[in-house]
């Protein structure tokens, strides 16, 4: 009750959308657009304040990083060691690849000088003068998009020696990949910024300590980096407003597949998903709920049953899954379960990046499993070897690619057992009422 007031008053007092405010106006994108809805005024005022000033609102706004972890963004800016004299890093994280999310993307095509502001801010609040963003491989108008935008802000003195005569500098470089999952892993993102093959690297260090070519660097998502400015210009109070106990604030909800309305939804965390499909027209016409990821395929699949859970971290790991990154992918009973886990598995075996034995191995196996089910040629013992090998990869992998592999296999035999033993048999397209997926 106490996270559904706090949702229903944020949404009522119109706190939100924030971030895609204004994502329908002609030309959002350009820096006159930004500037006339009040940006760079938060950079105006942050850059009067001290960076331990920053730090500390960050840290009291509570916000948890966009990415996927959850990790408290102000208390990651405060590991940084103190200056030693040397260089330290921001670099955020813009390789946007899990299956279902799709927000990074739209805000840096919508509004990207959200993101060049809190770049900035950050910047000053962490002593960085050289900061980096690393963006997907495939998305060529994205990276147009963003050097446009980080090029109307140096034009414009956000960016480069001095900024609004305050003395401090800053550069960005905008990185484009070449287009892996594993380097939307931090570590493997930094070896991949380096130049080298993008591998996950051992940690501890983390990047806090020992980041990009070995020096103290920040690791952000977009999503977070763009949420300093409103926090900055409101004030951490304005912030914890919004959202649950310790899940504060508001977040973009992308909702695909089987919904009337599919799109990008701002809202407080602790939404739930029946408030979202109200949002968005519901599930498309003539067909029910089936199941959902709360945070994309690395996530546990969510049924009908979990349609009141607050889109918290806390509630949805009480539910048995992860909020993620609130990519929220709607399935209606068309969809064999089977199949979606099949084709999520062709996704994490291609995107392995080999480097440890369980997920280099375990993967291609659940992939030899699931083909044979989807083909209705079952082995004896072929749902048991399904969870067997998934669970030998949970815990045992390096990173969390391999743990992520294991969420829709296990949770798909969890709530849809019945599926897996008809297909032990029969081919999915046969076996599988009442009409042939429209998805996949
Ligand atoms: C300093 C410590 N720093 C932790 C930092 C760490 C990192 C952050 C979170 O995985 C999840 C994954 C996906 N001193 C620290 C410290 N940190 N302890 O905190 O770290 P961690 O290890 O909890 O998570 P991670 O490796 O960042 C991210 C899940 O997100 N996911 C998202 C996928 C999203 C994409 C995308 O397309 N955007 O790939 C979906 O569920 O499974 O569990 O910065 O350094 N003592
Ligand atoms: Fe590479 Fe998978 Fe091991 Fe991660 S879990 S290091 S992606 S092989």
């Amino acid at each position: 009750p106490e996270t559904t007031r706090r949702v229903r008053e944020a949404m009522s007092t119109q706190l939100t959308p924030i971030l895609s405010r204004y994502w329908d106006h002609k030309n959002a994108w350009r820096l006159s657009t930004y500037e006339e809805n009040g940006g760079y005024s938060a950079l105006r005022v942050a850059l009067e304040r001290t960076p331990e000033e920053l730090v500390a609102e960050a840290k009291d706004s509570g916000l948890r990083g966009r990415g996927g972890a959850g990790f408290p963004t102000g208390m990651k800016w405060g590991f940084l060691p103190p200056p030693d004299g040397g260089p330290r890093y921001l670099v955020v994280n813009a390789d946007e690849s899990e299956p279902g999310t799709c927000k990074d993307i739209p805000l840096l095509m919508a509004t990207p000088q959200f993101l060049i502001e809190g770049m900035i801010i950050t910047s000053y609040a962490i002593g960085c003068h050289h900061a980096f963003v690393y963006l997907r491989g495939e998305v060529v108008h994205v990276y147009r998009r963003l050097m446009q935008a980080v090029q109307e802000a140096y034009a414009a003195g956000y960016l480069g020696k001095n900024i609004l005569g305050s003395g401090f500098d800053l550069d960005i470089t905008v990185h484009a990949g070449a287009g892996a999952y594993i380097c939307g892993e931090e570590t493997a993102l930094l070896d991949s910024l380096e130049g080298r093959r993008g591998q996950p690297r051992l940690k501890p260090p983390f990047p806090a300590v020992a980041g990009l070519y070995a020096r103290p660097t920040v690791v952000n998502n977009v999503e977070s980096i763009a949420s300093i400015p409103p926090i900055m210009g409101h004030g951490s109070q304005w912030f914890t407003q919004m959202g649950t106990d310790r899940s504060k604030g508001f977040g973009l909800f992308s909702l695909s597949g089987h919904v009337t309305n599919p799109g990008q939804y701002e809202a407080p965390l602790g939404i739930t998903l029946r408030e979202l499909l109200d949002m968005a027209g519901g599930i498309r016409a003539g067909h029910e709920l089936k199941f959902w990821t709360p945070g994309g395929s690395s996530t546990p699949i969510f049924t009908a049953e979990h349609l009141d859970v607050p889109l918290d971290f806390e509630s949805v790991s009480a539910a048995g899954s992860m909020l993620g990154t609130r990519a929220l992918q709607i399935f209606d009973e068309t969809v064999s379960v089977v199949k979606a886990v099949s084709r999520w598995i062709d996704f994490y075996a291609h995107e392995s990046c080999g480097k440890c034995t369980p997920c280099r191995e375990g993967t291609y196996w659940l992939k030899q499993i699931l083909t044979r089910l989807e083909a209705g040629q079952g082995l004896p013992g072929d749902i048991e070897k399904l969870d067997d090998v998934a669970s030998n990869i949970l815990g045992r992998s390096f990173c969390a690619l391999g743990d992520g592999a294991t969420s829709p296999v296990m949770s798909g035999i969890q709530y849809f057992r019945e599926e897996f033993e008809l297909a032990m048999t029969t081919p999915v397209d046969v076996s599988f009422p009442p009409e042939r997926s429209t998805l996949f």
